[in-house]
């Protein structure tokens, strides 16, 4: 028996077999957690399906995080479907290609920043407040991804830094909020791993080569050492950890 087996969680951010949230799906599965998926758009749709299919799951919903109707009509129908809900992963984040090229005071534009703030953190807040009624009463977690640009000033991530930064204080408001209900609140900041969000990062292969040379273990994560840290730190196991952010980087953060 996995020690997730009796979770009924839901996992955004499927977008290819790459996504660290198919990593995070991979892990839950095996711990015996029930899933269900959502994709951003119709031209996920088929490969969202195919996936959950392989996990065991019939439940994949529509969900574009900058649509509240949308969040509305996912949460009714897991309540109708599930009757409530264990775990919510969060791994969604997006800002306008050029936003994330140069430098920074020269990319960033007020809508620019407006776009990603919206959709890489507030969409976690939004989340939670649509959820909090279908944990009630249950041993609940959320979880969001996050990237080291939140704390230092990394070359080209630009208004992402401030958009995590933004996210990794929605992690702390959340987890103060909801900690009364039995709820927890956390997030991994995970080292570069190539993925399709990635590949919109001018000089990411320079971000994956440096967290190489320079990280203790002298080697990149996988999306499968991200969804073993997700599936700890959203089962019984991690009942103490709340408020918290998780590096899953090979140690590349505490390097001077
Ligand atoms: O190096 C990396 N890949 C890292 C990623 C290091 C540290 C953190 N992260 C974070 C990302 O910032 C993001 O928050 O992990 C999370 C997942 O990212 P990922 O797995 O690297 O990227 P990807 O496979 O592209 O999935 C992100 C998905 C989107 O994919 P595309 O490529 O189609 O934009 O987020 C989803 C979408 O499926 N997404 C949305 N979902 C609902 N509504 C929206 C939206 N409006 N926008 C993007």
């Amino acid at each position: 028996m996995g020690f997730l087996s009796g979770k009924r969680a839901l996992i955004t951010g499927v977008a290819s077999d790459r996504s660290i949230a198919t990593g995070i799906a991979e892990a839950f599965h095996r711990e015996g957690a029930e899933l269900a998926f959502t994709y951003q758009n119709d031209r996920l749709k088929s490969r969202v399906e195919a996936f959950a299919a392989e996990c065991g799951s019939k439940i994949v919903l529509p969900l574009d995080v900058a649509e509240d109707a949308q969040i509305d009509e996912l949460m009714s129908e897991l309540q109708r479907q599930w009757g409530g809900l264990d775990v919510l992963v969060h791994s969604i984040g997006f800002a306008p290609r050029e936003q994330l090229a140069g430098r920074y005071l020269d990319a960033v534009t007020r809508e620019g920043s407006r776009i990603a703030h919206d959709i890489s953190s507030y969409s976690f807040a939004a989340l939670g407040k649509a959820a909090r009624p279908l944990m009630q009463g249950r041993k609940a977690s959320l979880l969001t991804l996050t990237y080291l640009g939140a704390v230092r000033a990394v070359p080209m991530y630009n208004v992402m830094g401030a958009a995590k930064a933004s996210l990794e204080a929605n992690v702390r408001f959340m987890a103060a909020d909801l900690g009364e209900q039995g709820i927890r609140v956390n997030g991994i900041s995970a080292g570069p791993i190539k993925t399709l969000a990635a590949a919109g990062i001018t000089g990411f292969r320079g971000m994956l080569s440096a967290a190489e040379e320079a990280s203790p273990l002298k080697r990149n994560v996988t999306i499968e050492e991200v969804g073993n840290a997700a599936a700890f730190l959203c089962s019984d196991l991690a009942s103490g950890i709340t408020g918290e952010i998780l590096y899953v980087d090979a140690g590349y953060n505490i390097m001077g």
